[in-house]
This record gives structure tokens, sequence and C-alpha cells, in this order.
């Protein structure tokens, strides 16, 4: 495996000017004056002190985006006004893409070059996706029984809690925001408090762009505080939450129990990789590795389940090893590199702990497996073979470089071995066969499944899963747009009313 560690002379540190809370247009402190600290996961060293949202903050910022909803301009707006806005910002965003993409790599240990990516794509492509949309939403007129007229509106559900998680900081923001701000919601939003920093550099060119006072709050804190304050308060309409099950759970659970409010999840993820013995296997192999190890497998689509037919599992078994030895783990900076730190410790640690598992569990360790270098959160890319579909490493999100690889006969076998899992966010499936494409993609049970390609996500495409991977309402797409959205039914009689 070709390391690199970490070179010190390709650190880039952008300067970090926003590190407090963004509420009603403004910078402030946490009521409670505390801070916590965001730490490099290139060196394990403290980044900066960022102010700590809690209950009370959450309040205040709930308080201007309630008003800002009932009293202010943004819902009232005709919708190209938002759209004028909107796009204003995506034009900010790439102007200062730079910075912001440096910003994920040194809080998230983002790739570089992905980071740069993520800018007119999933940041600025986002807003102007969902800018395009903003005056085009309207109801239909019913033809409804009896002497009435009757037609929908479609209007904005109020004040959005937004929730995200670490792993894609920027991306993570915007397909959050950038549907609901077109909708006409305003939101509260909290980072999750190892990524806070892009978070609050948008927020301050979102205002720069002119989004009016209120509309977008971002509270950086932690989750059992400013976390559960969003997801249980009574004044927020809807939450809208990307990260584990479990937290999830609590989330649905906070929402139930204080006012209802409506509740969309995006959870994990086990995809299967299904590859078939007419493939051709070089093409194969790249998709299989991109599939899995892109942003350092946290990904919650990463396809960390590779199942291979038997006749090709062993030459195909040989290209991922090799490729994995020409794997470049290092300064996320550096553009030879392919992959940088895990996020932070905790994921470092339990990736380690999944891997020493696997090993427990029986299955074979075919490359990787060891962490790299001695400070920052480097894991080579790692891959088990002789998997067990009841192994854990096969039924738990790692979210990691971890691949379990494993084979299959026939086509009913591979449905039944992508189908084995509680997750349900996507799958890769990879044949020249239309037939094999057609029948694989209509069994399994997942909300994105790519044929002859991995990964391929846009603001145009709905992203969001089946099963323990999520609901209430798809990411991405304008069914995001939707989500953020009710319908109400108006109706009148046509003549003269006999009351
Ligand atoms: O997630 P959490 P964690 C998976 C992945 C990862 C695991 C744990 O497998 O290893 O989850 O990561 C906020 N009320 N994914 O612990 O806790 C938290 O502050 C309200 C998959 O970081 O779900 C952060 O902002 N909010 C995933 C956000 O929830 C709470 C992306 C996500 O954190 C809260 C991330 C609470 N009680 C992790 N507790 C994906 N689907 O892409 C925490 N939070």
């Amino acid at each position: 495996m070709a390391t690199n560690g970490v070179s010190d002379s390709l650190f880039k540190m952008p300067t970090i000017k926003f590190t407090k809370l963004f509420i009603n247009g403004q910078f402030v402190d946490s009521i409670s004056g505390k801070t916590f600290e965001t730490i490099d996961p290139r060196t394990g060293e403290v980044i900066a002190k960022i102010s700590e949202g809690t209950k009370e903050d959450v309040d205040a910022a709930v308080a201007v985006a309630r008003d800002a909803f009932d009293n202010g301009p943004w819902p009232r707006m005709p919708g190209l006004e938002r759209a004028k806005i909107m796009a204003k910002w995506a034009d900010l965003i790439e102007e200062n893409g730079d910075e912001l993409a440096a910003l994920d790599t040194i809080d998230a240990g983002l790739l570089y070059q992905f980071s740069k990516f993520g800018i007119p794509t999933g940041a600025a492509g986002s807003l102007r996706f969902y800018a395009g949309a903003a005056d085009k939403i309207h109801g239909e007129v019913l033809k409804c029984s009896g002497e009435f007229h009757a037609y929908t509106l479609m209007e904005p559900i109020g004040v959005v809690g937004h929730i995200i998680p670490w792993n894609v900081p920027l991306a993570a923001f915007f397909t959050k925001v950038a549907p609901s701000m077109a909708a006409g919601c305003t939101m509260v939003l909290k980072p999750a408090e190892q990524t806070p920093l892009s978070a609050l550099f948008a927020a301050h060119l979102a205002k720069l762009a002119g989004v009016p006072d209120g509309v977008l709050n971002v509270v950086p804190g932690f989750g059992p505080t400013a976390g559960a304050a969003i997801s249980s308060h009574m004044d927020i309409d809807m939450v809208s939450f990307t990260g584990s099950v479990e937290t999830g759970r609590e989330v649905m659970h906070a929402a139930a129990s204080s006012n209802l409010k409506a509740v969309s999840l995006e959870l994990g993820g086990k995809s299967p990789l299904i590859i078939f013995d007419d493939a051709d296997l070089d093409k194969a192999a790249d998709l299989a590795f991109f599939g899995m190890f892109m942003n350092k497998g946290e990904v919650c689509i990463a396809g960390s389940r590779v199942y291979v037919q038997e006749r090709i599992y062993d030459e195909l078994e040989k290209k991922l090893v090799e490729k994995a030895k020409a794997w470049i783990v290092g300064d996320p900076f550096d553009p030879k590199t392919h992959q940088g730190p895990q996020a932070d410790k905790k994921q470092f640690d339990k990736i380690l702990w999944y891997i020493e598992h696997g090993m427990k569990e029986g299955a074979t360790l075919l490359t990787g497996g060891k962490s790299i270098g001695t400070k920052g959160y480097f894991i080579e890319p790692t891959i088990f073979t002789n998997v067990k579909e009841d192994m854990r490493i096969a039924q738990d999100e790692i979210f990691g470089p971890v691949m379990a690889l494993m084979k299959f006969k026939t086509i009913e076998e591979a449905i039944k071995s992508a189908n084995n899992t509680r997750y349900g966010l996507a799958a890769g499936i990879v044949t020249k066969n239309i037939d094999t494409a057609n029948t694989m993609s209509r069994s399994i049970r997942a909300g994105t499944i790519w044929i002859n390609c991995y990964f391929v996500i846009g603001g145009d495409i709905p992203f969001g899963g089946f099963k323990m991977s999520g609901f209430g309402g798809k990411d991405l797409g304008l069914d995001a747009l939707y989500k953020y959205m009710q319908l109400k039914s108006v109706v009148t009689p046509i003549y003269n009313s006999p009351w």
C-alpha cells in the first residue's frame, strides 16, 4: 500500500472567521458563554473554539425563525424573488469556493479535490436547482362532485429544524437548506459538532446575498442538548434529520412526544454492489473500489457489501487487492492522495473495532486492516473475503474504508443477498445483460439503484431510503421541495351558497 502519511509542508489552514452562532442575521455568543473545540482529523489538534448552542439558544433561534415565517417577507415573497436571492447566494458560494472547500477538508478530512467538486455541484448547484423551482410551485384545480369549485394550494410547512451530520458537511447543509428555502420555509440548522465551520461561513454568505434576517439560523452544538431541543421544540413544524438510525429513532420519539411535528429521516445504509460474470472486470473493479472507498467510506451510500458471481470472484479479488496497494492514504490537500483521514476519533475507533471484530468473526483479511501514522485518523483501505452474511461486518454500517466481499451463484441468490439487510438506501448492479439489470432493479428494496455506475447523485435525482434507511420524503429532486410544503384544499360553491 502506498501511504504517504501526512506531510506537514502540504498543510493549508484557512483563516477561521466565523465561530459564533448565527441568529437573526448576526453572529452571537451562546447564552451560556460556553464553547467547544472543533478538531482537525489530520492531526487530532484543535482548529478553533466554537460557541456552543444549547436549549436556550435554540429557543432564541426558533423565536426569530417563527417570527420570520409568521410575519416576515420570505414566505410571502414571489418565488422569483426568492430565486434571485438564492442564485446570488450560489454565486457567492462559488466565489468563495476555495475557502469553503478547505474548511470541509480541515474539519471533516474530505479530499480537497472532492470538497471543491462539491462547490458547483452539491452546494451552488443545489441552490440553483431549487431556485429554478421556487416560482413553479402550484396546486391544481380539482374536479369535485357537487356544485363546488375546489383547488389545492402548496404552502411552506413553516419553521424547519435541520439536523445534519459531519461526513459531507457543506453538501448536507445545502441538501436541507436549498429546497426548504425555495419552498418559503424559515429554519434553524444544527451542524454536527465535529464540523461546524463551513455551515457558519455559508450563513455569512447568505446574509450577503440578501437572505432576510431570521430565515436561516445556524446553531452549532451537541446532539443531546441543541439537537434534542430542535426535535422536541413546540414551535418547530418539521424536523429534517440525517444521521444514524439510533439518533433518528430519538428524533422521531421527541417529535412524537412534543408537538407531533413532521419528521423526515435520512439514515444509514449497507448497500450492495452486485457484479455479474458478464461484466468487464477492470471496469467492475474500478466501480467496486470507488463505490466503497470514495470519501474514506464515510458515505451513507457506500457499496460496502460487494457480491461477485463465482466464476470471476478470484480474478476480481486480485484486481481489488492491486488497487488497494496503489491507493494513497494521506494529506487530503495533496492532489495525489486518494483518501484522507476519518472524520474524528470516535469514527476512527469504531472502524478499527469493526476490523478487529471481522477477524474474530472468522472473515479473512485480504488487505489493509491497520491505522496509519501516529497522528490523525488515517486507516488503510481494508477488504475482507470469506464473509458470511450474518457477520456484523456484513450487516452493520461501519462508515469507513472496509469492504465485505462475498460470492454468489445465481440471480435468485443475488436478489436474496442484496435484500438481506435492515437498510435500503442504495444498490449497484454491474452487468451487460439488460434482463438481469431489469430483474435486479425491480427486485431490490432500495431507494436508488445504479446500473453500471455508482454514486451518481444530484439535485435532480430524488434520494432517500427504504426500510430502516429512512422515510418522510426524499432529499434532492423536486420531491425534496414538496416535503417542505403542505397541501391545502380550498372549496367554495360555484353558485350562490344556500347558507
Ligand atoms: O451520528 P448521529 P454519529 C451513522 C454512521 C456513523 C454513526 C454514528 O454509521 O458511524 O451514524 O455517527 C445529532 N437529538 N451515520 O454518532 O448521532 C448530532 O449532533 C437530536 C450515517 O455522529 O446520528 C449530529 O448533528 N440530534 C449518516 C447528527 O445528529 C442529535 C451520517 C448526526 O449524529 C441527537 C452520520 C439527539 N439526541 C452518521 N444526538 C448518514 N445517513 O449519512 C445526536 N444528534
